[in-house]
């Protein structure tokens, strides 16, 4: 079939579908998006017109706008906790703002890469409230440094408990400072190279890292450095943090800009599988180096940039968020990735929503099996339309 034939038979497929969907006044918006979305390993001719289109099979919602730079979100129950950069937590219960912010905070906001960034809440939330977010901030020593900071749920807002986590170098770039707790029921945090990368390699430094601690801040008996919350290291600005299926961790990580390069490799973005202990290369090398000393990632953009920064494994398959600074090849889209059965090769790697929303920040899942999704146009570097900031929605059909 010619692509001139499909593509009008899509129309046509897509146009039937559309007069039924509004004739029983059905919300029907996946597949203009669909109609949007991207592949690189086009699928088989002989499959069908809808079974072409990767995401043909999610519904695109928006469910809620006029945030600002929101960063990260979890979920409870009927609520969703959102951060706003300039260092407020907004919940939505059942699909309302609650009216006052459920907590502010003093942050430090320079440059376009900082202030109230990750949130996490605990495992066990239901019976000890707690919640976790880090965040950048100015220190008596005038210093810009990232922390994290435990909060104790009281309903409609949050009071401060304790800050469980200091001394993350900061700067106003390459913070880091995405946080999630693993299967193990450990906090792992990304932590950027703030701009000084001599620090990345220095395992006395928390600069360029991947932490794991305990909950109450301590570091775990069986972390691969004695007495370190270190887990892995040489990064440069990791800022996705997901568990596979078979419950391997699995990062993103914002690689060097063309004139950063400096003959340190051959690619920029980074998708990598983290191993304990295990050295990921920044600032010898970027990408796929195939230097014996560093892990080279699993997925590489080469000389495209995604700027990659949340993500998530959904139905088994891993999905992160792309920023971009321009539009164009996957920047601002939201891309997904399957793998082989044992999780460690790609077998396909597309995108959605290209320039659909601006520049996304993360990807997850809520309790009820769909995936939310922030923009990040309000942060500086977009351009933001009237609704911006918004959380999508992705909702499976047929589900
Ligand atoms: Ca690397």
């Amino acid at each position: 079939m010619s692509f001139q034939i499909k593509f009008a038979f899509v129309v046509i497929v897509i146009i039937v579908a559309a007069l039924i969907a509004g004739f029983f006044g059905i919300q029907f918006l996946s597949e203009e998006k669909a109609l949007t979305s991207q592949s690189e390993h086009p699928a088989d001719e002989s499959a069908s017109a809808d079974e072409d289109i990767p995401f043909s099979r999610f519904e695109v919602e928006v469910i809620a706008e006029n945030l600002e730079a929101p960063w990260d979100l979890d979920f409870w129950e009927d609520r969703i906790f959102v951060t706003e950069r300039a260092g407020r937590i907004r919940v939505i219960e059942n699909g309302e703002f609650l009216p006052d912010p459920y907590f502010i905070l003093d942050v430090y906001t320079g440059g376009q890469e900082t202030g109230l960034l990750g949130i996490a809440l605990h495992p066990d939330f239901s019976r000890n409230r707690f919640v976790y977010i880090y965040y950048t901030y100015v220190g008596e020593d005038g210093l810009v440094w990232n922390r994290v900071l435990k909060l104790v749920d009281r309903g409609d807002y949050a009071e401060i408990s304790e800050v469980i986590l200091d001394g993350i170098p900061g700067t106003s770039i390459h913070n880091g400072g995405r946080m999630k707790f693993g299967p193990d029921e450990k906090l792992y945090i990304t932590t950027g190279d703030a701009g000084r990368e001599h620090l990345v390699q220095d395992l006395n430094s928390l600069a360029g890292k991947i932490l794991r601690i305990n909950p109450d801040g301590t570091v775990p008996e069986d972390n691969p450095f004695p007495d370190s919350p270190v887990w892995s290291y040489g990064h440069r600005n990791p800022q996705g943090l997901a568990w596979s299926p078979t419950g391997d961790l699995w990062a993103t990580e914002h690689g060097p800009d063309p004139n950063d390069m400096r003959g340190r490799g051959p690619g920029r973005d980074e998708v990598n599988l983290i191993k304990p202990g295990a050295n990921y290369g920044w600032p010898e090398v970027a990408g796929k180096a195939g230097e014996p000393e560093y892990v080279d990632p699993i997925l590489s953009s080469g000389e495209k940039p995604w700027a990659p920064s949340g993500a998530s494994f959904w139905r088994g398959e891993l999905y992160f968020t792309a920023l971009g600074f321009t539009p164009g090849e996957g920047r601002r889209a939201l891309h997904r990735v399957t793998f082989d059965s044992d999780y460690r090769s790609v077998k396909e790697h597309d995108f959605l929503l290209e320039n659909e929303f601006g520049r996304l920040r993360t990807a997850e899942p809520g309790p009820d099996g769909n995936l939310y999704i922030l923009t990040s146009n309000r942060d500086g570097r977009g351009d933001p339309a009237t609704e911006d900031d918004r959380i999508i929605r992705l909702k499976p059909k047929n589900n």
